[in-house]
């Protein structure tokens, strides 16, 4: 068997707060997951055992934050912690004008509906889900130009979320710059198993499209997991803070849309923040109309309040090693077990290769979902799918968009299990794996128009 990685640090927190968790039975479970149609989006968190749904929102704050929430002020204009999110921001990611969203979602509807006008493409290192959706509803087309090898979940390029620069040339080459609405780069990859991108990469980009008078938008929602990335592994930077590699990062984009529930260790909250006056003058005017007036976006005070602490928490070394280390622990289990998982583990979860566990369903009878359904009978885990029903369908031909990737993600929230949780998952994952060959199929009830992974329906084959 191969040697674990030793894990030779704990945690850099204790436990001040503390929320049962609630245990169920395998006949309990088979109920409340088809009552949920097979989605474990669609169970009742009372029913889940141990929640590695997302790590969206779900994080555990810290008692500074909690003491910031006494600090919200609550006032509808010109909010005290508007103003300490926008010094944050331009403090550790270095946009000049900040514009609040209530969640990452939020920002992406205003960019896009701003840059992006019908017919145009928006390339960018493998879609996200409503990141792409936005993209389409403001009539533009995704062109996925991430490397080869993120679509390999056996390749162990160190920065799988690289931009193919040549797919980028070709595709301006086709289409013209004038038609790419800007360059959408997402640091770290989720959907390709939370898997960086280079510094190198992104300079490269910047001079690329410098040249073409194209933009560079930043999908910073984990882009401190994936600074720590860089400081691991990329020459030249061991000795760099993970504060400065952001804020390098950022320096060769024109924008970033943020989902703080990410790494920023809140539960609510987002930002669109930019360096464009012109740009921002349009997103501070439709901010308005859509999320909440400029200075507060959607949120309560006390939310900026949080997040604004939540940045300066976030890039704490000790943080996002144990943060990283903790993913890390748990992908290296698994493999020890024989388990196949995307590799080199991913910064916010470890993602299960459904094709090589149950490698006797097709793809059309959804492995991924069936897989995240079986870990939840077997030990009342929540997992997601990140597969074929996560892709969704071609908007103009209807048919199912198939990925390379049909994973199921783990995904731990920050500072929220311990080490002894973990080994309650891999325990799990090793039961199902153990039975994989008894495992059958899934066939859709229910199909949704947007987002459709969220709320589609199944039945067991
Ligand atoms: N990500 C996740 O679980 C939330 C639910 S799935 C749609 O991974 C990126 C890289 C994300 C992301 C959300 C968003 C949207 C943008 N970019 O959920 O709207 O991972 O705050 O952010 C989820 P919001």
């Amino acid at each position: 068997m191969p040697k674990l990685e030793k894990r030779s640090w704990a945690e850099p927190f204790k436990i001040k707060v503390v929320e049962p968790l609630h245990m169920t039975t395998r006949p309990y479970r088979e109920h409340a997951l088809l009552e949920a149609g097979y989605n474990t989006f669609l169970l009742r968190s009372r029913d889940v055992y141990i929640d590695l749904l997302t790590d969206s929102g779900t994080n555990a704050m810290s008692d500074n934050q909690w003491a910031g929430l006494m600090m919200g002020d609550e006032a509808y204009a010109g909010s005290e912690n508007f103003y300490h999110l926008e010094e944050k921001v331009r403090e550790y990611y270095g946009y000049r004008y900040l514009v609040p969203t209530h969640q990452g979602r939020g920002a992406e509807h205003l960019l896009s509906r701003i840059l992006i006008k019908p017919g145009d493409f928006v390339p960018g290192n493998m879609y996200f889900t409503t990141t792409r959706l936005h993209q389409e509803l403001a009539g533009g087309t995704f062109v996925d130009v991430i490397v080869d090898e993120a679509h390999d979940p056996e390749s162990l390029h160190p920065f799988k979320g690289n931009i193919d620069l040549h797919k980028l040339e070709s595709l301006i080459e086709r289409v013209g710059a004038d038609r790419i609405s800007y360059v959408s780069a997402a640091a770290t990859v989720n959907m390709a198993g939370g898997q960086p991108i280079a510094m190198q990469n992104l300079r490269e980009l910047r001079a690329l499209t410098k040249k073409h008078h194209i933009r560079v938008v930043l999908d910073a929602t984990r882009a401190v997991e994936n600074a720590w990335f860089i400081r691991q592994r990329e020459p030249g930077f061991a000795s760099h803070s993970v504060a400065q590699i952001l804020h390098e990062m950022c320096s060769y984009t024109d924008a970033c849309t943020m989902s703080g529930k990410k790494d920023l260790l809140v539960n609510i909250g987002g930002f669109l923040a930019l360096n464009d006056e012109d740009i921002f003058e349009e997103a501070r005017n439709l901010v308005v109309v859509y999320e909440g007036l400029h200075t507060y976006g959607g949120l309560a005070g006390r939310d900026l309040e949080a997040m604004a602490r939540g940045i300066d928490e976030a890039v704490q070394e000790d943080h996002i090693r144990a943060r990283v280390g903790q993913v890390e622990y748990v992908g290296q289990r698994l493999l020890s077990i024989g388990i196949p998982i995307v590799q080199p583990i991913g910064g916010h979860a470890v993602f299960l290769d459904a094709r090589r566990f149950l490698p006797h369903i097709p793809q059309i009878e959804f492995p991924a979902q069936t897989l995240a359904a079986e870990l939840y009978l077997e030990s009342g885990i929540r997992t997601m799918e990140r597969g074929i029903v996560s892709a969704g369908r071609d908007p103009e031909t209807g048919e199912h968009h198939v990925p390379k990737l049909e994973l199921v993600r783990l995904t731990f929230p920050r500072r929220v299990y311990t080490q002894a949780h973990c080994d309650v998952v891999t325990e799990a994952v090793e039961a199902v794996y153990d039975r994989r060959t008894q495992v059958r199929g899934l066939r859709m009830t229910y199909e949704p128009k947007y987002l459709r992974f969220f709320q589609t329906r199944f039945e067991r084959l």
